[in-house]
C-alpha cells in the first residue's frame, strides 16, 4: 500500500538559500552580519530537517493508516555520529545546498565541522545500531529505534604525558537541530518499592508493586531517513525528569534542599552513558536506567498498538522486539508484567505473547562480558520482576525435567539463576528462554554461539539460533565518507550501488586495467594528504603520504591485541636500527581508541604505544621510515576521515574472540587491505575477497583451543624467540619512560606470565605475515589490484543485507512505500 506524498517545500537553489536565511532569523534569531559558523551550521541543519519532517509525517501516517507491523528496536546504546551530510544525502538535496551555500560565501565542507558527533554509544554494538536504523528506513520497513537520551555520550578523550584523561562530553551544550521533543507522549515509571499482596477487582488475592519512586519519561525523537525513497523513521530517545516540577511532600519533610535532590536523583537516570564495553559489574544505576527506558518504550508501543488494534493476541502480529544484546532483556519480564499483573491475563496466554514477541541478538562470547545481576540488587530495584523471573525459571525447568528427566547437571547449567553464594540473575539465559530467535552477528560466532556458549539450550530449542552476519550502511561508510572514491566508482559503473552495494563487482573487470588502478590509488593517496594534514594539525607529526598508512582503530581491549601490533612495531624498528640499510617499504602506523576508565592494562597499553611513539618518531637514524600516530578521541566523525586513507586494515583479534568486526568492514570497503586472524567476519571477508587479496595469519580458533587446552606457558614463547624476547623485555625496562620508572612493567608481566589472549603465541606468525605485506606493497599495480578487488568484492558487507535477512527471517516483516 501506498499513501501520498508531496512537498510544500521549494527544492530549488534560490527556494533553500530562502530557507535557510529564514531558519537563520527567525529559529536563531540572527542576521547575515553577525551569524558565526555554528548558526549557519544550524540553520542549514534545521533548513535540511523541514524537507525530512515532511517526510516523518506522510512515513507515520503511512504506517498508521495501513496499521503495519513495526520492529522496534532496544538498545542501550545508538553511536549515531553527526547527522548534517547523512541529512542533506537523504533529503536529496546535497548538491543544492552546496550551491545555496556557495551563493552566500559558505561551504558544507566547513560547516559540516560545527557538529557535535552524537555518541551514545561506545562501539560496535551502537554503531551497529546507528546502520541498522539506517537500513531499515532505506528499506521503507517500519521501525523505531528506542534508547535513552544521555546528557552525556561516551567521554572525550586527552592524553596527558601519554596517558589517557577521560572528560566529560557535553554534546548538548549548544543544543541539537535533530531532536524533536514529545512531552505529549510522557509516560510515567516506578523504580524500587515492594511487593504486597491485594485484592483485585475480581476478588482474586493478586501480588501488587507498590511503594516505587515515580519516574516521567519525556521523548525526544531523531527522524532517520532513508536512502533515495521517502521513508522516514524515527529514533525515541528518553530523559528522565521527576514527575512533579517540585515534590510538595518532600518539601514538608524536609524544606527546599530535600525537594530539589529528590528531582536530581530521577534526573540522574539519564545523566550519562556508562562507558565500559565488556563488563561492569552490578552497578544499580545501569540496572535502573535499563528497566527506565525499556518500561517506557513498552508503554510507548502499548499506545500505538491500542490505537489501531482490539485484541491482545495479534500483538505479535503488529510488534517484533529486538534486544541488542542482553542490557534492554528486563522488557520480557516488564511485558510479562503489563499483561498479567496489569490487565489480569492469564500467565500461559501472557507468556505466549511474550515469547511470540521478543528476538535477541547476542554480541559477545566472553564469558567475563555476560551480564549477570545479584538476586538482592535485584530485589531491590525490580522486587516483581525477580518474584517473575523465579516463575518463569520454574515452569522453564519444568519442561526441561519433562524433557531430560533426573538430569540434574542440565537443570544447572540451563536455569536462568546461579547457584552461588549469592545467587545470580543469567540476563543472556533469560534472553533466550523469552525470544523467539536468537542469532548470532557472523558465521563462526554463531557456530561458537551454538557449540559452546549455549548447546544444552541448541538441544533443548533446535531452530531458534541463526546467524545475521553484520553490515554497514554503504551511505555513511562510503558515499559521505569517500567522495572521491564514490565519484570514481559511479565514473565507471553509474550510481544505484548505493542502494545495492553488490553492484561494486562490476569494478572487478577493471583491476587489471593500469589507468583504473592509477586513477583508484590517486584517491587513496589524496585521502591520505587529506589524513596527513589531520595529522599534524592535532598531534603535530609530519607523516609522508606515499608510506604504507597501516591502520588499527577501535576500542582498545587485550583481546583486540594493540599490544600485538605494538610488538610488531618494536621489532621493525630494532630491525631497522640493526641493519640501517633493510629496505622496507615507509610505514605509517596509525592507532585510535579509547580504553575504559577503569581498565588498568588496557590504558597502560595507550601509555606503551604512546611512548614507543614519540620515541620512534624522534629518531633521525630511521630516516622517517617508519612512524607511530595514536590520534585522540576515536569516534564516528574520525573514523570517517580516517577509514578512506587507510592502506592496511588491522584485525588481529584472539580467534574467538571477536564476534563479528565492522570495522574491518568499512576498512575493506573503502580498498584497505586487511592483515587478520580468522576471527569474526574477517572469515567471511576472506570468503568474499579471495584469499589472494588478504593476510591471514595466527591461529585458527582450534589450534587456540588446543593451545589453551594443553596448558599455555607464554614464557615458552618468550624463551624461544630472540627477537620476541628483546621486544618485550624492551617494553618492561625504563627505556620508553625514563620519567615514569616502572610504568610499563605490569603490560610486560602480563605478556610473560599471564597473557590470556595469545599474543606471544602469534607474534611470529603475525610478524612472517607482515613481510609479504611489505612486498605487495611494494609491487605497486599488484597493491592497486588487491585494493580494488576488496572494494568490488564487499557487497555483502552492506548492512542493507543484514536488515534484509532480519526483516524476512525473524521479524517477518513488509515493507510500506511511502
Ligand atoms: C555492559 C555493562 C555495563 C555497561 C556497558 C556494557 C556494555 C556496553 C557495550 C557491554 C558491551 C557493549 O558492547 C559490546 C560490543 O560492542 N560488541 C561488539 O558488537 C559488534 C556488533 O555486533 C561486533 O562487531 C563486535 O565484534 C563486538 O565486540
Amino acid at each position: 500500500e501506498s499513501a501520498q506524498f508531496t512537498s510544500a517545500i521549494d527544492h530549488s537553489v534560490p527556494g533553500l538559500k530562502k530557507l535557510i536565511k529564514n531558519h537563520l532569523k527567525f529559529s536563531l534569531a540572527r542576521d547575515t552580519q553577525t551569524a558565526s559558523r555554528r548558526d549557519w551550521w544550524l540553520a542549514t541543519s534545521k533548513a535540511a530537517q523541514s524537507l525530512i519532517i515532511e517526510r516523518m509525517i506522510a512515513t507515520q501516517t503511512a504506517h498508521h493508516r495501513t496499521n503495519a507491523k513495526r520492529v522496534y528496536y532496544f538498545s542501550l546504546e545508538f553511536l549515531m555520529g553527526r547527522l548534517f551530510s547523512n541529512s542533506l544525502y537523504s533529503a536529496g538535496i546535497f548538491d543544492e545546498i552546496e550551491l545555496a551555500l556557495q551563493e552566500m560565501g559558505l561551504d558544507t565542507e566547513t560547516l559540516r565541522k560545527e557538529e557535535y558527533d552524537m555518541a551514545l554509544g561506545n562501539g560496535g554494538l551502537g554503531r551497529l545500531a546507528a546502520c541498522f536504523l539506517d537500513s531499515l528506513a532505506t528499506l521503507d520497513l517500519p521501525a523505531v529505534g528506542y534508547g535513552i537520551h544521555y546528557q552525556y555520550g561516551l567521554f572525550k578523550q586527552e592524553f596527558r604525558n601519554g596517558h589517557q584523561v577521560e572528560l566529560p562530553d557535553a554534546w548538548l551544550t549548544y543544543g541539537t537541530p535533530w531532536e524533536i521533543v514529545r512531552p505529549e507522549h510522557s509516560t510515567e515509571v516506578q523504580v524500587f518499592g515492594q511487593v504486597e499482596n491485594v485484592f483485585d477487582d475480581r476478588g482474586n488475592y493478586v501480588p501488587r508493586w507498590t511503594g516505587g519512586k515515580k519516574i516521567l519519561g519525556v521523548p525526544y525523537d531523531i527522524p532517520i531517513p532513508g536512502f533515495g525513497t521517502n521513508t522516514v523513521n524515527f529514533l525515541r530517545l528518553w530523559e528522565s525528569r521527576a514527575p512533579e516540577e517540585f515534590d510538595f511532600e518532600a518539601f514538608n519533610r524536609g524544606g527546599y534542599g530535600e525537594a530539589v535532590r529528590e528531582k536530581n536523583v530521577s534526573e540522574t537516570i539519564s545523566k550519562v552513558l556508562y562507558p565500559n564495553d565488556k563488563t561492569e559489574s552490578g552497578k544499580e544505576l545501569r540496572l535502573v536506567q535499563q528497566y527506565f527506558f525499556v518500561a517506557c518504550s513498552l508503554r510507548d508501543i502499548f499506545r500505538r498498538f491500542r490505537k489501531d488494534n482490539e485484541a491482545w493476541e495479534d500483538f505479535p502480529e503488529k510488534v517484533a522486539i529486538q534486544l541488542n544484546d542482553t542490557h534492554p532483556a528486563i522488557a520480557i519480564v516488564e511485558l510479562l508484567r503489563l499483561f498479567h499483573d496489569e490487565y489480569g491475563m492469564a500467565w500461559e496466554k501472557a507468556w505466549s505473547i511474550v515469547t511470540k514477541t521478543f528476538a535477541y541478538t547476542n554480541h559477545t562470547l566472553l564469558p567475563e562480558a555476560l551480564e549477570k545481576w545479584s538476586v538482592p540488587l535485584f530485589q531491590k530495584v525490580l522486587p516483581r520482576h525477580l518474584q517473575l523471573i523465579f516463575e518463569i525459571n520454574k515452569r522453564h525447568l519444568e519442561q526441561v525435567e519433562a524433557k531430560w528427566p533426573g538430569d540434574v547437571h542440565r537443570k544447572r547449567v540451563l536455569s536462568i539463576i546461579e547457584e552461588g553464594h549469592v545467587q545470580m540473575v543469567r540476563m543472556a539465559h533469560l534472553s533466550v528462554v523469552g525470544s523467539f530467535s536468537v542469532n548470532g552477528v557472523a558465521a563462526l560466532h554463531t557456530q561458537l554461539l551454538k557449540a559452546e556458549l549455549f548447546p544444552e539450550f541448541d538441544e533443548m530449542f533446535p531452530g531458534k539460533f541463526n546467524n545475521k552476519t553484520n553490515g554497514i550502511t554503504p551511505r555513511r561508510w562510503l558515499l559521505a565518507c569517500n567522495p572521491r572514491l564514490s565519484t570514481l566508482i559511479s565514473k565507471k559503473i553509474g550510481t544505484g550501488w548505493e542502494r545495492d552495494l553488490d553492484k561494486l563487482r562490476g569494478l572487478e573487470q577493471y583491476a587489471n586495467d593500469p589507468d583504473f588502478q592509477s586513477e583508484f590509488m590517486a584517491v587513496k593517496h589524496a585521502n591520505k594528504v587529506d589524513l596527513a594534514r589531520i595529522i599534524k594539525t592535532q598531534i603535530g607529526i609530519s607523516v609522508n603520504p606515499a608510506a604504507l598508512f597501516d591502520v588499527q582503530i577501535k576500542r582498545l581491549h587485550e583481546y583486540k591485541r594493540q599490544h600485538l601490533n605494538l610488538l610488531h612495531i618494536l621489532a621493525l624498528y630494532r630491525r631497522l636500527l640493526q641493519n640501517p640499510d633493510l629496505d622496507i617499504a615507509p610505514r605509517v602506523f596509525i592507532f585510535s581508541a579509547k580504553a575504559a576508565p577503569g581498565y588498568d592494562l588496557a590504558k597502560c597499553i595507550i601509555k606503551a604505544i604512546n611512548s614507543v611513539g614519540t620515541h620512534i618518531n624522534a629518531d633521525k637514524r630511521i630516516n622517517d621510515r617508519l612512524k607511530v600516530v595514536f590520534l585522540p578521541n576515536y569516534r564516528v566523525s574520525l573514523a570517517q576521515r580516517i577509514v578512506p586513507a587507510a592502506d592496511l586494515s588491522e584485525q588481529i583479534s584472539t580467534a574467538g574472540k571477536e564476534a563479528s568486526g565492522t570495522g574491518n568492514m568499512k576498512l575493506a570497503l573503502n580498498g584497505a587491505l586487511t592483515i587478520g586472524t580468522l576471527d569474526g567476519a574477517n572469515v567471511e571477508i576472506r570468503e568474499e575477497v579471495g584469499e589472494e587479496n588478504i593476510f591471514i595469519c595466527g591461529m585458527t580458533v582450534e589450534e587456540v583451543t588446543a593451545l589453551v587446552k594443553k596448558g599455555y606457558r607464554p614464557h615458552d614463547f618468550y624463551m624461544a624467540n630472540e627477537e620476541l624476547r628483546a621486544v618485550v623485555d624492551w617494553i618492561g625496562s625504563n627505556y620508553f619512560t625514563p620519567d615514569e620508572p616502572g610504568c610499563l612493567r605490569m603490560l610486560c608481566d602480563n605478556l610473560i606470565y599471564n597473557d590470556p589472549f595469545l599474543v606471544l603465541a602469534d607474534f611470529q606468525s603475525y610478524s612472517d605475515s607482515h613481510k609479504l605485506v611489505d612486498a605487495a606493497f611494494k609491487d605497486k599495480p599488484r597493491w592497486a589490484k588487491m585494493a580494488i578487488m576488496n572494494t568490488a568484492r564487499m557487497g555483502k558487507f552492506s548492512s542493507d543485507r543484514t536488515i534484509g535477512q532480519y526483516a524476512s527471517e525473524i521479524w517477518k516483516l513488509d515493507p510500506v512505500k511511502v
